[in-house]
């Protein structure tokens, strides 16, 4: 619990042993439930993430979306953080990050790793991100600095109207356009420290990055339909006074 709110952090994780024993260093024990998505990792991931006492779902379907999707719908918190398994993410910025939540009362916060100057990241890369950022632009009509950032802290309450339609690397770009485009919603990019990643990435530049694109122009143009939401509304939960940390 931090402040009076159930904290779920969901992980997707294909082969992430190494990084799993990173987060578990450092990760703050106030986390109510960890989530590891898994799919057939061929290393250790699932007996690691046992070992802490976090909960591992089997996911037979591949793909980075279709991860997330499934650990989200079993995600029970009030308050929802993502992150990759690969020990990238700062664990010690969850607070700091979920003070700025509640105090400022934002829903959604996408985090953003190009503020991050050494940040361990090739041309391409960089390249791509900030392509994907001027069409998010052009399309959707909002600023953001990074769009591909899988770190972000949310109300679950948002999962029962957002339109989550991607199975692939796209689900990141995805969820961001919904929080920044659904009316009444409060969303924000926050900078954060990134790390060096552990093992290999399953990112393919080239493939993911114009795919990426292209799913951007077809989710504007309605091309994608409607998704099932991840939650029901009624699982929503009543708004809480505001509380003192735990
Ligand atoms: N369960 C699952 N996790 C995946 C899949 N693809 C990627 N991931 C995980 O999603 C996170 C992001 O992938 P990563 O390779 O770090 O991408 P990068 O951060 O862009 O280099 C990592 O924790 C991966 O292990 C997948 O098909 N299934
Ligand atoms: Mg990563």
């Amino acid at each position: 619990m931090y402040q009076n709110k159930r904290i779920s952090l969901i992980m997707p994780c294909l082969d992430e042993e190494k990084g799993l024993h990173q987060i578990a260093r450092d990760l703050p024990a106030w986390v109510d439930q960890v989530i590891v998505v898994d799919n057939d990792s061929t290393d250790q991931t699932a007996a690691v993430a046992r070992s802490f006492g976090w909960t591992v779902i089997s996911e037979t379907r591949r793909g980075y979306g279709r991860a997330y999707k499934t650990g989200l719908a079993a995600a029970t918190g009030d308050i929802i953080v993502t992150m990759d398994g690969d020990g990238t993410y700062p664990r010690n910025f969850i607070p700091v990050l979920l003070d700025v939540m509640l105090d400022e009362d934002i829903d959604f916060i996408s985090c953003d790793r190009t503020g991050h100057k050494d940040r361990p990241s090739s041309f391409l890369r960089v390249f791509g991100n900030d392509v994907l950022n001027v069409f998010i632009f052009l399309l959707y009509w909002f600023r953001i600095h990074d769009s591909q950032s899988g770190m972000w802290v949310f109300k679950r309450e948002l999962l029962a109207r957002m339109n989550l339609t991607s199975d692939g690397m796209a689900f990141s770009e995805e969820i961001k356009v919904e929080a920044f485009s659904l009316p009444g919603v409060h969303a924000r990019e926050l900078v954060i420290y990134y790390h060096e990643r552990h093992g290999e990435s399953k990112l393919n530049i080239w493939r993911d990055g114009f795919y990426n694109l292209w799913f951007l122009f077809k989710k504007r143009f309605g091309l994608l339909g409607r998704a099932e939401p991840l939650i029901a509304r009624s699982e929503t939960p009543a708004p809480t006074l505001a509380a003192t940390r735990e």
